[in-house]
Parts: structure tokens; C-alpha cells; sequence
């Protein structure tokens, strides 16, 4: 094993085991090993949500277990996010983000948040269960180039629809793109309800946000 597979390795077993000290340790070797951060992230702890996912199917960890696992994520982006950044002055766009309404998950949602900061968006984090009329306030408000939004749940990803009428209906639609992502959600979807783009993970949706703001799509 290579000195970055290992450290990467670290990394998820860190996650699995739900053990802060060991993120943070790894996140640091990470650093000094000039590991790009975004793969120590993506790579590595989500990777090890992935592993937490199993745990929790299989009976052997239970909710706990992944809230502590999302806790001890977050850890080790404290450490990580600072060294996303690429040091540019001038920022890329804005982009107003958010999980829809109903929806409590934010690790992923906080991933592609990091990303985009350290491609140098401007970014305005809404949270969690952010209601349709939330995002068109934030929208009027921030005036972003793009919204991203978030649903894990087959449940909550209706809301995303609701959001884009909401856009429309207050004539904000043709003004911002939109991109959608989550575990359920797929390209087929973003088309059916109106949403410019759908993004498999973290690293996609910050390429498809940069390639807008450079007109390339
Ligand atoms: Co929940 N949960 N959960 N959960 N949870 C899922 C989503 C689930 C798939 C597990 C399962 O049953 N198979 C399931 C949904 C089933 C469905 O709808 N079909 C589920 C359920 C059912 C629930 C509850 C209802 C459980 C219950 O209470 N009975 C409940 C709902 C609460 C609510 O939201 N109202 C619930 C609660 C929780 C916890 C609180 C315990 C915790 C969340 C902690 C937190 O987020 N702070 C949790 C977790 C951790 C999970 C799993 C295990 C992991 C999600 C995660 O963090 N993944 C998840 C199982 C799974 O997804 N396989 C599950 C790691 C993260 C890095 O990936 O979020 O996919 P992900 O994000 C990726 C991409 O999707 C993409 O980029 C990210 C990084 O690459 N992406 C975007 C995401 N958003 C994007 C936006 C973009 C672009 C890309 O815009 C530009």
C-alpha cells in the first residue's frame, strides 16, 4: 500500500470506527503528505460513510452510531476544508444551497458546500429542511447564479419541484440555474421537474456550477 492509500485508508477507518482523534490525526497526515484535500474527502471519510451505511444494514450499528458518524465527519472537514481553498481573490459565482424541506441530511450537502468554496464560490448555506419559500426568499434576497438543493429521501425529493415553482412563480426561474443531487436523485428526475442539472456527487456538481459560470454550458 502507498503512503496516500494508507492515509486514505485511516481516513475511512477512522469514520467507521466513529473515532475523532483518528480523523483529525489522519486529516492532518493527509495534509503534510500533500494529499489533494478534496480526496481525502471524497476518497476517504465519505468512503467510510459508505462502510457505516453497511454497519447499519447489517444490525451492527444502529442511528447512533450514524449521527456519531456524521459528527466525526464533520471533525475532520474542520481540518480539512481550510486546505480546499485554491488562495484565487476573485470569486467563481454565488451559489445559494440547501436540503429541501422535510430532509435532515447535510453531510453530503456539506461536502459539495466545502467544494465550493474552494473553487471560490460564493456560498449561501440555508441548512437543513429548507421550505420551498425559504429558497425563493434567499434567491431575492442573495440574488445567486446558481440554487443547489439536496434530498436523501425518496419522501423529500418532491420538494425540489416545489422549489422551481416557487422560482417561477416569482419570476426568479430564468434568472438562476439549477442543479440537484442526493443519493436518489438522477438525471431523468432533474429533467422531469425543470432543474438545469443533476450531480452524482460532490466533485460533479462543483464541475457543472464552474462550467456555467465559464458559459461553457
Ligand atoms: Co438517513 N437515510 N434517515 N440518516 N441516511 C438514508 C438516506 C437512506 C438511503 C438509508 C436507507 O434506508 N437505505 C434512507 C432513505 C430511504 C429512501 O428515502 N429511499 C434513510 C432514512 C430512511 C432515514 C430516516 C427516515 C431514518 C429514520 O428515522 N427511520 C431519517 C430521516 C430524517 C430526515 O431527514 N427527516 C434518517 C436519518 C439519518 C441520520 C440523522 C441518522 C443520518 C444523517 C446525519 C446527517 O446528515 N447529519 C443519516 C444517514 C447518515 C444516512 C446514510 C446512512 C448516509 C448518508 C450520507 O451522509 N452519506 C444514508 C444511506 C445512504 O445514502 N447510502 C441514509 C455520505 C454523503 C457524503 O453522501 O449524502 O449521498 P450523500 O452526498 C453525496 C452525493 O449524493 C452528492 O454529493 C455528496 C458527496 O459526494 N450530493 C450532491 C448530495 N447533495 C448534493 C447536492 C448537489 C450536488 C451533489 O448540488 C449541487
Amino acid at each position: 500500500m502507498s503512503n496516500e492509500e494508507e492515509i486514505l485508508a485511516k481516513l475511512r477507518d477512522a469514520i467507521v470506527n466513529l473515532d475523532i482523534d483518528a480523523v483529525q490525526k489522519a486529516a492532518k497526515e493527509a495534509i503534510e503528505a500533500r494529499i489533494p484535500a478534496y480526496k481525502a474527502v471524497i476518497n476517504g471519510m465519505a468512503k467510510g460513510m459508505v462502510s457505516v451505511w453497511q454497519k447499519y444494514e447489517s444490525g451492527e450499528y444502529f442511528l447512533a452510531e450514524l449521527i456519531m458518524a456524521g459528527e466525526t465527519m464533520k471533525e475532520g472537514m474542520a481540518i480539512l476544508e481550510p486546505h480546499l481553498k485554491t488562495g484565487d481573490i476573485k470569486s467563481a459565482g454565488k451559489v445559494v444551497i440547501g436540503t429541501v424541506r422535510g430532509d435532515l441530511h447535510d453531510i453530503g450537502k456539506n461536502v459539495v458546500v466545502t467544494l465550493l468554496k474552494a473553487a471560490n464560490f460564493d456560498v449561501v448555506d440555508l441548512g437543513v429542511d429548507v421550505s420551498p419559500e425559504q429558497f425563493v426568499e434567499a434567491v431575492k434576497k442573495h440574488k445567486p447564479d446558481i440554487v443547489a438543493m439536496s434530498a436523501l429521501l425518496t419522501t423529500t425529493m418532491i420538494e425540489m419541484e416545489s422549489v422551481i415553482k416557487g422560482l417561477k412563480e416569482a419570476g426568479l426561474r430564468d434568472k438562476v440555474k439549477v442543479i440537484i443531487g442526493g443519493a436518489p436523485i438522477t438525471q431523468e428526475y432533474a429533467e422531469k421537474i425543470g432543474a438545469d442539472a443533476a450531480a452524482v456527487d460532490a466533485v460533479e456538481g462543483v464541475r457543472i456550477c464552474s462550467e456555467w459560470m465559464k458559459g461553457e454550458k
